[in-house]
């Protein structure tokens, strides 16, 4: 193994009782949890972009990371650089997957042939890291949102060739991410909204964007790509509105457009909350039509406005997190896909393994915990009996689509009042779930 990390080991589980600030307290990969390992329950994933690219940089100042491997490198001998580091940096952190975009892992060309080759050239490399490493790729995207030709969007720009563009882009996204044997494949909207609507034919927009991700679904049939397809929600930032704005939204938007067999979600924490929404409802969204895919682990500051992908640590989420997760069968092609960076002033590169180790316990835990609560059943127990007036009777019988109106006026008039309510014990629910925590 190279060492750009000369100061961290492989990361080992040592226990929650371990004060070593390099050890899994909590992730214990080859711990049984429901019937399966906590590495095939939580399915790990890094990203390139914040670890190989997030410099620190913010609107107000400049980069602050130290980077030894970038230093007095740049266009496609920096990209090549960065390679073998952050397979370096998932191995010693030991997560099975990882994600990028295009042009994270290659710089873009001047023309799209320049692109396309210098991304062919890093992909090269990619492949044989993820050969050495056993290390996939849990999903590949195109980066459609950095370069000044998708000011207005790619797939709802008002310009038809940078629709073009974009979707040739994609062509080559989805190629090397079937190349790369890819697990998925993710469409985060970017510019695909608007900032003023006094400009902007919100219908045409919409109908460009499914026929976009039709184009998609064709093109990967055709190479015999059968990665899953996913749509990651998120209300603003950059612009003031994005199409995919929450879970419901872009649930809608694949019904309208015969999309929804093709696609699942990837929900991510801190577009929840920018959303108004917490992830709890998100995934119970998604879940509930069968669409929960994968999830970006993040979480944002409440206490700021915007997408701050902090890394996650806080129990109470990641317990809701696994819990939902459970609920709705677990991860299958999608994983825990940290798309999170470090704060502008943790500039050290160990700063990336505190801060990956202590997302990856804070999950491992939140796992254990709802495993745990699921095992004691008082919780679901709760919600059983709470809709037991649907198991038989009129509940039943309307469940059976076997009662009307006029059949339920008759049973109200004949009994002139409905059964009483009982109580919806809130804070005894909180206090159960942490009696687990
Ligand atoms: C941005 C998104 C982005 C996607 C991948 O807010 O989270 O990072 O996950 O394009
Ligand atoms: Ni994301
Ligand atoms: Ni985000």
């Amino acid at each position: 193994m190279s060492e750009h990390f000369p100061n961290v080991t492989k990361i080992a589980y040592e226990g929650p009782k371990s004060r070593n600030p390099l050890s899994f307290k909590h992730y214990n990969p080859d711990e049984i949890v429901e019937g399966r390992p906590m590495r095939e329950h939580l399915r790990f994933s890094g990203v390139y972009w914040h670890t190989m690219c997030g410099q620190g940089a913010d609107m107000f100042g400049g980069p602050t990371a130290i980077r030894p491997w970038d230093t007095g490198r740049s266009g496609l001998d920096l990209a090549k650089a960065r390679v073998p580091v952050f397979f370096e940096f998932c191995e010693k952190l030991g997560v099975p997957f990882y994600a990028f975009h295009d042009r994270d892992v290659a710089p873009h060309g001047q023309t799209l042939r320049e692109s396309n080759e210098w991304l062919d050239t890093i992909v090269a490399m990619l492949k044989a890291q993820q050969e050495r490493t056993g290390i996939k790729l849990l999903w590949g995207t195109a980066q459609l949102f950095v370069h000044p030709r998708y000011m207005h969007g790619a797939a709802t720009s008002p310009n038809a060739e940078v629709f073009a563009f974009g979707a040739a882009q994609v062509k080559k996204a989805i190629e090397v991410t079937h190349e790369l044997g890819g697990e998925g494949y993710t469409f985060w909207g970017g510019r695909e909204g608007y900032s003023t609507l006094w400009n902007t034919d919100m219908k045409r927009e919409l109908e460009h964007l499914a026929r976009f991700l039709h184009l998609a679904v064709d093109y990967a049939k055709e190479i015999g790509f059968k990665g899953q397809f996913y749509i990651e929600p998120k209300p603003k930032e950059p612009t003031k509105h994005q199409y995919d704005s929450d879970a419901a939204a872009c649930l809608n938007f694949l019904r309208e457009f015969d999309l929804l067999p093709h696609f699942k979600l990837n929900l991510e924490t801190n577009h929840a909350t920018l959303a108004g929404h917490s992830m709890q409802h998100e995934i119970e969204v998604a879940g509930a039509a069968g669409a929960l895919g994968s999830i970006d682990a993040n979480t944002g500051d409440l206490l700021l406005g915007w997408d701050t992908d902090q890394f996650p640590t806080d129990i109470y989420l990641t317990t809701q997190c696994m819990l939902g997760i459970l609920k709705y069968g677990g991860l299958t092609t999608g994983g825990v896909n940290f798309d999170s960076k470090v704060r502008r002033e943790s500039i050290d590169p160990e700063d990336l393994f505190h801060a990956h180790v202590g997302g990856m316990d804070a999950f491992a835990r939140g796992l254990k915990i709802a495993s745990a609560i699921r095992a004691d059943g008082r919780l679901d127990g709760f919600v059983k009996q709470r809709y037991a007036s649907w198991e038989s009777g009129v509940g039943a019988r309307i469940e059976a689509g076997k009662e009307s109106f006029r059949s339920l006026e008759t049973l109200m008039l004949e009994k002139g009042e409905a059964a009483a309510n009982s109580s919806g014990r809130q804070e005894f629910l909180e206090n159960l779930i942490n009696e687990f925590i």
